[in-house]
């Protein structure tokens, strides 16, 4: 298709730029990290989302370009001062077609050995959904996770990991989606589903980053259940990463 044809020229001409969304500690309220997404500003100036482009470019074989591309601009933005903040979380999304190849730890490792970025400044997020081949998901992950790199779930609860696909996943971390977020204390039928996410996380000693996060009722309910981390509107729309750095550097 054309909107295909315009990706892959889009690549070429470098329409395509990270913002940063910041991830805060529930109980002290800084930030210390912030997840990194990805935006296409085409030609046209008209702004195209990832829920658009990334499932076309995982139909159309263009991801790997894309996350590969996804990788350089991190290190571009971040790099300097992932180098002097060892303690930052930066958290990258990787598609689930990544996972099926080994190329995505290759492109990890060029990146660490180029030296900015450290492993434990790392968190790859994976969507549940769309893993096809379990086996080789575990050999990417393991992969990663054996860097010192942290891997987490992303849009929890929206998929199909059962318990047991998450057991033989082995991730550092959970985030909760947005949706689960969004029905507490109100009177949808999902509105108790957050307390059992965050109850098995728990028994599986996974750490726990909640999504979309509006209000401070949110926030308080996640905190008295022993939630670690939060991200959303609350804390900071998805930014420039130098106003991220800001905000991490005021330690607010
Ligand atoms: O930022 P926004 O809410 O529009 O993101 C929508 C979806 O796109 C989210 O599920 C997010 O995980 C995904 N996404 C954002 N940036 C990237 C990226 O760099 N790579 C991949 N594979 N997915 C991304
Ligand atoms: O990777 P993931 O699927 O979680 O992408 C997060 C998406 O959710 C991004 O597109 C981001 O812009 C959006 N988002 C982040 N925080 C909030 C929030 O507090 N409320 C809403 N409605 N959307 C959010
Ligand atoms: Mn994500
Ligand atoms: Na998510």
């Amino acid at each position: 298709t054309s909107l295909t044809t315009a990706l892959r020229r889009g690549l070429r001409n470098h329409e395509f730029f990270m913002l940063y969304q910041p991830v805060v500690d529930l109980q002290s309220g800084r930030c210390t990290g912030a997840e990194a997404l990805l935006r296409w500003r085409r030609d046209t100036g008209e702004l195209v989302g990832p829920d658009v482009f990334i499932p076309l470019a995982e139909q159309t074989g263009t991801i790997g370009a894309l996350t590969a591309r996804v990788l350089e601009l991190v290190e571009r933005d971040t790099g300097d001062f992932l180098a002097a903040h060892p303690g930052f979380h930066l958290a990258v999304n990787v598609s689930a077609a990544d996972l099926a190849a080994d190329p995505i730890v290759g492109l990890f490792d060029a990146m660490l050995a180029r030296g900015a970025i450290t492993a434990t400044n790392l968190v790859v997020e994976i969507t549940e959904r769309g893993i096809l081949d379990i086996e080789a998901a575990r050999t990417v992950i393991g992969a990663l996770r054996a860097r010192g790199i942290h891997v987490a779930i992303d849009d929890f609860g929206t998929g199909y990991a059962g318990l047991s696909y998450l057991e033989s996943l082995q991730v550092d971390a959970l985030k909760i989606d947005r949706s689960f977020i969004e029905a507490i204390g109100t009177t949808a039928p999902t509105n108790q589903v957050v307390s059992h996410i965050i109850a098995m996380a728990g028994a599986m000693r996974l750490a726990m980053i909640a999504e979309g996060v509006e209000t401070p009722a949110q926030a308080d309910y996640l905190r008295a259940r022993g939630v670690q981390y939060a991200q959303g509107w609350l804390y900071g729309r998805p930014q420039p990463f130098e106003d991220v750095a800001a905000l991490f550097e005021r330690g607010a």
